[in-house]
């Protein structure tokens, strides 16, 4: 079934870490031969041995409207015929620009950059060149990318693989970031206690890299106030949930605002794009307007814009969308767990729009903690029998499934069938 992946991982081992160019593809957590992917089509993946996937994973979250859309292609060649870069200003740049900050009001202003990381890292940044304090909470769990100061317990492929914190991080660079728990006001309140130069709190307000976990509005709302009374800056990393969980991704479900957003993925469309943004007054800090260096040679570029900009005005066209998709979620979920009860395995699920999630688990997942109480092992063989019958879920219990337009109720009503299949082989 995978002797064609599996000559070409071994091929590239030889030359690439890990035979992958991000850690979470190698399927470690989960075992097995990672599918070398030859093409992608709507909800399909197809792999070199001619394998099909029903894909849940969507590139990790940026294929909203699956592979190969075609709209998303007409626009990238339509763009690319005119050349591929200038790093010089474009119109695109400033049209998605206006599409977000018209969305958002939240966002003033907004700057691109080449991916989530990237966007994380120039906002906390700014938060600590706007503020003049250098300290920051990141709670635990929560992926922000893999800068430096944020590498400290994150809650995707370094807890996947249990090193939380990950060598070649001097100390000096994380003594600046204090550790709360997510969900828990208190934990926070102990890092406000604990120094009076925070910068910043960075949160997922809908966490997506232990899996999927929501925060409560109520403890956001505590956050909101607690950043306020101490003169930190909230920022909320949506480079996931943002046009994944609502068309405002979780400030459409929250009645907290931050006072700087991080975006990716979806606004990409497939292509390599994250931004970060928020109030005038803390943007105006960024150069060339103010003091507070960040750049990028291929930041904005015309051609990743075309295909955010041909996603983005789809989505804000037609936001029934969401609607659609978190139905279709709650339909794969609920026979999930309909199956998983009828066979007695413990299972937590979850919907947030099109974001989707499930744990090996007997009680609620409110945090990290919780999260890592998982059945790891049976994670494992349950991804395993999946990908023999054709159905791709992320590669780790700390990540989130998607939906995209083209993944129907037939293909979920067949993913079913297969979840019960599957499962009736390894409990
Ligand atoms: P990138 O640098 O991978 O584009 O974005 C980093 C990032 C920042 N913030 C959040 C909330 C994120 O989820 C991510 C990246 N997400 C992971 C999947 N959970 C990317 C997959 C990977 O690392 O290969």
């Amino acid at each position: 079934m995978l002797e064609k992946s599996k000559a070409a991982y071994e091929e590239a081992l030889r030359y690439i870490p890990g035979g992958v160019d991000s850690p979470v593809r190698a399927f470690k957590s989960v075992g097995g031969v990672p599918p070398f992917i030859e093409r992608g089509e709507g909800a399909f993946l197809y792999d070199i041995d001619g394998n099909r996937y029903i894909d849940y994973v969507q590139s990790w979250g940026p294929l909203i409207f699956g592979h190969a859309d075609p709209k998303t292609l007409e626009a990238v060649c339509e763009q690319a015929n005119k050349g591929l870069s200038f790093g010089a200003p474009t119109l695109l740049e400033t049209e998605l620009a206006k599409e977000i900050v018209e969305l958002f009001d939240s966002i003033d202003k907004i700057r691109f950059v080449n991916s989530g990381t990237e966007a994380v890292m120039s906002a906390i940044r700014l938060a600590r060149g706007f503020t003049g304090r250098d300290d920051i909470v990141k709670f635990e769990g929560c992926y922000h990318g893999h800068s430096d100061s944020l590498l400290v317990s994150a809650g995707s492929g370094a807890a996947t693989f249990g090193h939380p914190s990950s060598p070649g991080v001097p100390e000096d660079f994380t003594k600046h970031t204090l550790l709360a728990r997510y969900n828990d006001i208190e934990s926070v309140k102990r890092c406000f206690e604990a120094s009076s130069d925070i910068a910043c709190v960075i949160i997922e307000p809908i966490a997506g890299n232990m899996g999927l976990v929501p925060a409560d509005e109520e403890f956001l709302q505590q956050l909101r106030a607690l950043c306020d009374e101490h003169g930190a800056l909230l920022i909320f990393d949506e480079v996931m949930s943002g046009f994944r969980a609502s068309l405002k991704g979780a400030q459409g479900l929250t009645s907290v605002r931050p006072d700087l957003v991080t975006l990716g993925k979806v606004i990409g469309g497939g292509m390599p794009v994250g931004a970060f943004g928020g109030r005038a007054d803390i943007m105006a800090h960024l150069s060339p307007e103010g003091p507070v260096y960040q750049a990028g040679t291929l930041s904005g570029n015309p051609v990743a814009m075309a295909a955010g900009l041909s996603v983005v005005r789809r989505l804000k066209k037609d936001p029934s969308i969401y609607k659609i998709l978190e139905l279709r979620a709650k339909g794969l979920v609920g026979g999930f767990q309909k199956i998983a009860d009828a066979r007695g395995v413990p299972l937590q699920t979850e919907v947030r729009g099109s974001m989707f999630g499930f744990f090996f688990n007997d009680r609620p997942v409110k945090n990290f903690d919780d999260a890592q109480r998982s059945d790891l092992e049976l994670f494992a063989k349950f991804h395993q029998e999946m990908i023999k019958r054709g159905v791709y879920f992320a590669c780790s219990q700390f990540e989130t499934g998607f939906i995209c337009t083209p993944l129907d109720e037939k293909l979920i009503d067949e993913t079913l069938e297969h979840i019960d299949e599957g499962l009736k082989k390894i409990v």
